[in-house]
């Protein structure tokens, strides 16, 4: 499992040191004679993911759009080239789905680097 703990409310607090279990200790601080009080465990939910979608222009060099999908979505020559004419042939396809803020970033990072070459490149960031 790779989900990022995102913050609940019914968390009693951050994750990790959350329950204190049965102890004979006399100085535990959390018996109360003989009960033990155990906090609530943190109820964590996994991340709502997000797609990037890449879209079609009539402008961008294909290589170029190869060269982005292997570098910021970390696709092999082949994938990269299969999603370029997928985006290329029906005007735009998925090249990753991230959490929110990754998706966000990436969708970004691709745009400022194809402005700073002059390239018209766009992308989407929508819930998967
Ligand atoms: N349509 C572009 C061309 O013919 C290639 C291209 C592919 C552009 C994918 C953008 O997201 C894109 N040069």
């Amino acid at each position: 499992m790779n989900w990022q703990y995102q913050w609940h409310p019914d968390m009693n607090e951050l994750n990790g040191q959350v329950v204190s279990g049965p102890s004979d200790s006399p100085s535990e601080p959390d018996r109360h004679g003989d009960l033990a009080i155990e906090e609530a465990r943190p109820k964590l939910k996994p991340p709502s993911m997000y797609k990037v979608w890449m879209l079609n222009d009539d402008y961008t060099p294909m290589d170029f759009v190869v060269e982005i999908l292997e570098d910021f979505f970390n696709m092999g020559r082949e994938q990269a080239t299969r999603v370029m004419l997928a985006v290329h042939t029906e005007g735009k396809a998925v090249c990753g789905i991230y959490p929110q803020d990754i998706a966000e970033t990436k969708a970004t990072q691709v745009v400022e680097y194809a402005r700073e070459n002059q390239h018209p490149l766009m992308c989407q960031v929508d819930e998967a």
